[in-house]
């Protein structure tokens, strides 16, 4: 068995204004699947855990021949695939029903996660992700992640967004601020919904 990039359920110029074509189709066919190569590459070395997928192999300890290895492009493949699945020009829809409860009950309001997660993908230093996860204790919690770790161990994510450079160079250069805008009019909250319902434990 081996990982495969699956294709985007949606044009690469989708996402526009927001996020480019060109960076949609360098992320996903260039970064993404370097990630995947990677990955496969590593577990080739280990091909006992080979069989494994993928939540399991980021949050079991794994021989040290492939620990980093999978850590880094696991997470990678991880990561993306999530992040891909959020996306959708939302035309100032924002979240209802039992998650945006549940925004209201940890944030306060809808404006004030997106202030926390905002805040944790501005300042996140160097290259890595902001989340919004579900607890064990079913409560929504805001953090970053450096490079390509996921907050898998912590919790349940239901939010993701990358600030690699790699992710909006092209279009935004050194403005990860207005990426980071504009990626509140791209995220799909139906679909964080119903992460959000098959996370509670
Ligand atoms: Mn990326």
């Amino acid at each position: 068995m081996s990982f495969k990039l699956a294709p985007l359920p949606y044009a690469y110029s989708a996402l526009e204004p927001y996020i480019d074509a060109r960076t949609m189709e360098i992320h996903h066919t260039k970064h993404h699947q370097a990630y995947i190569n990677n990955l496969n590459a590593a577990l080739e070395k280990e091909p006992s855990f080979a069989i494994w997928n993928l939540e399991k192999l980021l949050t079991n300890k794994l021989p040290v021949s492939i620990r980093t290895a999978v850590q880094n492009n696991g997470g990678g493949h991880y990561n993306h695939e999530l992040f891909w699945s959020l996306l959708k020009v939302n035309e100032g829809k924002g979240p209802k029903g039992r998650l945006l409860e549940a925004i209201v009950k940890s944030f306060g309001s809808v404006e004030a996660l997106k202030e926390s997660f905002g805040n944790a993908a501005k300042t996140r230093f160097g290259s890595g992700w902001a989340w919004v996860i579900v607890t064990p204790l079913n409560e929504l919690k805001v953090l970053s992640t450096a490079n390509q770790d996921t907050p898998l161990l912590e919790g349940t994510p239901i939010l993701a967004l990358d600030v690699w450079e790699h992710a909006y160079y092209l279009h935004y250069q050194n403005r990860r601020p207005d990426y980071v805008s504009a990626f509140f009019h791209v995220v799909n909250w139906d679909e964080v919904a119903r992460l959000y319902e098959l996370a509670l434990k």
